[in-house]
C-alpha cells in the first residue's frame, strides 16, 4: 500500500491557494443586533451580557448591539460596554444625530450608522432624494467625528445601489477618516463573483490606510458565507456573522462556519477558540428556542457522524478519510451509526465492542441481519477518545478477522 500524504487535506489546500493568499480577516458578530432581528428571537438583558462574554472569550474582534430598539436594549448596551471586554462594542444606530446621541449616552466609543442608499430604499423607506441622502450621511459622519468616536458607515443595500453614487459616498467617508465602511448585500442577491466585483470597486476607490471595509451578506439564497468570503478576497478585512446564522429573514453567515472557513480553509491567523463553537450554538439555541438542525455544518449533531459501511471502515482506521478536522477542535463529537448500511466492517466492529471474538462469517451474518431488519439506524456510538484508544489497541474490525 502506498503511503498517503501526512496531511490528508494537503492537495485541497494547494487548490485553495490557502498559503499563497493568506491574510488576516476579523469577525464582527452581530448576534445581539442582526440576530435579534430573526423572527421570534429576543434576548433578555442577562442573556445579552452572557452572549457578549462568550463571544469575547471566543475571540471575535467586534460585537454589535443596537441601543435604540428599546429601553432594555439601552441598558444592555450600557452594561456590556462596562464589562471591559477585549472586543470593540459597536453601537449600531440609524444615521441620525439623535441616534448617535443615544450611542454616546451609553458610553460607546465605536458607533455604526446605516443609511439605505439604493433608489428603492430612498423612495420606499426614507422618501428622500440622493442629494438629501448624501447630505444626511455626511452631516452624521461629521457629527460622529466631531465627538471623537470610532465609526463605521453602512451603505445599506449597497449591492443594488448606483455604483457612481455608492463610490461617491464611500470616498467622502474615506476623506472623513471613518474607520470602516460596511458593504452589505442586504437582500442576498449577489453571487460570489458579484460581491467580489462590488467590494473590489469600492476598495480601489478609497485609501485603505484610513478606512477598512466590512462585508455583511444576507443568506436569502444560501450564498451569504460564500459571498462574504469573496468580498474578503476582494479587499474587505472583516466579515459579519451571527451565532447559528440568525438574522432578518434567513440571516447572515453563521459564526461557526465562518470561523472554521477562515481558520482552516483561508489560513487566516487568529486567536479564535474554536472549541467553544458548539457551546455558543447550544446556548443561543436554548435562549431562542430554535433547534439547531442536525445537519448544520460544524455544530450540528450529524456533522461528524459516519454511517455507510465503506465510510465506517475507513474512519475506524483514520478519521481524516472523511473528516477535515478533529470534531473536538470545534467542541463537537464524532459518532458512528450502525444499521442497514453498516456492512461487514461496521458489524465486525460492533461485535468487537461487545467483546465478542470476531470472524468474517459472524460479521457478514450480523451485517445481513441489520439490513434485513429494515429498521434504519439501530445504534449510534460516540467514537471519541476512549473508543479511539480501543482501535489503537487492535479492536478495529480491519484488524485481521479469523476466517
Ligand atoms: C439592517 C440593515 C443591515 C445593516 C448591515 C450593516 C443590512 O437590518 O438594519 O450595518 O453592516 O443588512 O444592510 O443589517
Ligand atoms: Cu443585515
Amino acid at each position: 500500500m502506498s503511503l498517503v500524504s501526512e496531511d490528508a487535506n494537503y492537495y485541497a489546500h494547494q487548490y485553495n491557494e490557502s498559503e499563497k493568499d493568506k491574510k488576516i480577516i476579523t469577525i464582527l458578530d452581530s448576534t445581539l443586533r442582526e440576530g435579534e432581528q430573526h423572527p421570534g428571537v429576543s434576548f433578555t438583558t442577562k442573556q445579552r451580557i452572557q452572549i457578549a462574554w462568550m463571544l469575547d472569550s471566543f475571540g471575535v474582534d467586534q460585537i454589535e448591539i443596537s441601543p435604540v430598539i428599546s429601553e432594555e436594549h439601552l441598558i444592555s448596551t450600557k452594561t456590556i460596554l462596562k464589562q471591559g471586554l477585549r472586543a470593540d462594542i459597536v453601537a449600531h444606530v440609524r444615521a441620525t444625530k439623535s441616534d448617535v446621541d443615544i450611542a454616546i449616552k451609553c458610553g460607546a466609543t465605536w458607533v455604526a450608522t446605516y443609511l439605505g442608499i439604493s433608489d428603492v430604499h430612498l423612495s420606499a423607506k426614507l422618501k428622500i432624494s440622493r442629494e438629501e441622502a448624501k447630505m444626511r450621511a455626511l452631516e452624521v459622519a461629521d457629527y460622529i467625528k466631531a465627538h471623537g468616536l470610532k465609526a463605521r458607515f453602512t451603505m445599506e443595500d449597497a449591492s443594488r445601489t448606483d455604483p457612481k453614487f455608492l463610490v461617491d459616498i464611500c470616498k467622502e467617508m474615506n476623506k472623513r477618516n471613518m474607520e470602516r465602511i460596511s458593504i452589505p448585500d442586504t437582500v442576498g442577491i449577489m453571487r460570489p463573483r458579484g460581491m467580489y466585483n462590488l467590494v473590489k470597486m469600492v476598495h480601489n476607490n478609497i485609501d485603505s490606510s484610513r478606512t477598512l471595509l466590512d462585508v455583511h451578506c444576507h443568506n436569502d439564497v444560501g450564498l451569504a458565507l460564500a459571498n462574504g468570503l469573496a468580498g474578503c478576497e476582494a479587499g474587505a478585512s472583516q466579515i459579519h456573522t451571527t451565532i447559528d446564522g440568525l438574522g432578518e429573514r434567513t440571516g447572515i453567515p453563521n459564526l461557526a462556519e465562518t470561523a472554521v472557513a477562515l481558520t482552516l480553509i483561508y489560513k487566516s491567523s487568529n486567536r479564535l477558540r474554536l472549541h467553544m463553537l458548539k457551546d455558543l450554538s447550544r446556548t443561543v439555541s436554548q435562549y431562542t428556542n430554535l433547534d439547531i438542525p442536525e445537519s448544520k455544518p460544524i455544530v450540528g449533531d450529524s456533522a461528524y457522524k459516519h454511517k455507510a459501511g465503506t465510510h465506517l471502515a475507513a474512519i475506524l482506521k483514520n478519521p481524516s478519510a472523511y473528516e477535515i478536522l478533529e470534531p473536538k477542535t470545534v467542541g463537537n463529537r464524532r459518532k458512528i451509526v450502525f444499521g442497514e448500511l453498516a456492512g461487514k466492517n461496521g458489524a465486525a466492529y460492533l461485535l468487537s465492542l461487545l467483546g465478542l471474538e470476531t470472524n468474517e462469517q459472524d460479521a457478514k451474518t450480523l451485517a445481513r441481519g441489520m439490513k434485513e431488519l429494515r429498521m434504519g439506524d439501530i445504534l449510534e456510538l460516540y467514537l471519541d477518545d476512549r473508543l479511539e484508544r480501543k482501535i489503537l489497541n487492535n479492536a478495529s474490525p480491519d484488524i485481521p478477522m479469523k476466517e
